[in-house]
């Protein structure tokens, strides 16, 4: 892979049908495919369309393998192992550990990612505004690794080089209030600091207002990329590590049902990301801070660390799918989709 671009990257894959065949194929054939048939089983007929154009096998990633499902991904908010401290607050803790791991992105796509815990996102930190937090990182890859929180907390606890940075073989206890409430992330900050991120070490650090809000069925999707031959431009795209998860199988969602999506942008490289939702709207919480929406919108488009809540009911049954509008990115993995009954 030496010397490929991702833009011949794409037209390489496209061509032999590794990942390629079926997924580059899928992303044009797929739109088509949606409208021809309105829809139906769009992602079944992704490798019907592949395996009658020969592409090869479609593959899919072996998620037992990756130790993570990013189905699982989407819902698995950690709320800590809980206990109150002697003033009755409620304390959260949680053990990290830093390991490196290769990592299967697309099919038969491989990275060699530095994680939290085995899984690229890290474990989604879930509290209440005004819990205690504390997280022990404990660093068993070679280098020296570190948890920066966004959000509010006293410069020691910060996670950068000279305030919580755990070296190789040694652990960092972070220990801080969360605060704001909102939809925030966190990720190692050691340097250099692209590398750092780019390689897997971030997480979605969700902070609930103390009301509480209204019910809804949440979801955590972080955009990410990877720069799988190391030539400083992404080669894969995608929902929460896996290009293409929830196309091989939507998110099944219910129809009337309110949706919560805490999104998040940790794509490097590339200095926007976006997420563009079909045939609905979604009210914007930027960065989760306001009880109240500032924008009722189809398409958000985000810098790297910006990160919103989304609000959006879906009132009719169906495939819908949503992606990244810088259209490039969609053909490289950055497609989703919502089975809503
Ligand atoms: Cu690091």
């Amino acid at each position: 892979m030496g010397g490929v671009d991702r833009r011949s990257f794409l037209k390489r894959v496209g061509a032999a049908g590794a990942i390629g065949g079926a997924t580059v194929l899928g992303g044009k054939d797929l739109l088509l495919a949606q409208e021809q048939s309105g829809g139906h089983r769009a992602g079944t007929d992704l490798g019907h369309e592949a395996k009658a154009h020969g592409g090869g096998t479609v593959g899919s990633v072996d998620h037992a393998r990756n130790g993570f499902d990013p189905h699982d991904i989407l819902t698995d908010f950690d709320y800590g192992e809980v206990s109150k401290d002697s003033t009755g607050r409620t304390v959260r803790e949680y053990e990290f550990v830093a390991v490196d791991k290769e990592i299967e992105v697309a099919p038969g796509v491989f990275f060699p990612a530095w994680t939290y815990n085995g899984r690229v996102p890290g474990p989604s930190i879930r509290a209440t505004e005004g819990d205690r937090i504390r997280v022990r990182l404990t660093n068993t890859s070679e280098h020296p690794h570190t948890i920066h929180f966004h959000g509010i907390h006293p410069s020691a606890m910060d996670g950068i080089p000279g305030a919580g940075e755990a070296a190789p073989g040694e652990s960092f206890t972070y220990d801080f209030i969360a605060e704001p409430f909102g939809t925030h992330l966190y990720h190692c900050h050691s340097l250099p600091l692209l590398q750092h991120i780019h390689r897997g070490l971030y997480g979605a650090f969700i902070i609930d207002p103390k009301g509480g809000r209204p019910d809804a069925h949440e979801m955590v999707m972080i955009m990410n990329a990877f720069d799988t031959n190391f030539d400083g431009g992404n080669e894969v795209y995608a929902l929460n590590t896996i290009a293409f998860a929830y196309m091989d199988r939507p998110i099944e969602i219910n129809k009337g049902e309110l949706q919560r999506a805490h999104l998040i942008n940790v794509t490097e490289f590339d200095p926007l990301n976006s997420l563009h939702l079909h045939a609905n709207f979604f009210n914007l919480y930027r960065t989760g801070t306001s009880l109240k929406p500032s924008e009722f919108t189809d398409i958000i488009s985000m810098g790297q660390a910006e990160r919103h809540m989304l609000e959006f009911t879906y009132n009719f049954p169906g495939n819908f799918i949503f992606h990244a509008h810088v259209t490039e990115f969609v053909d490289l993995g950055w497609l989703s989709s919502f089975e809503v009954s």
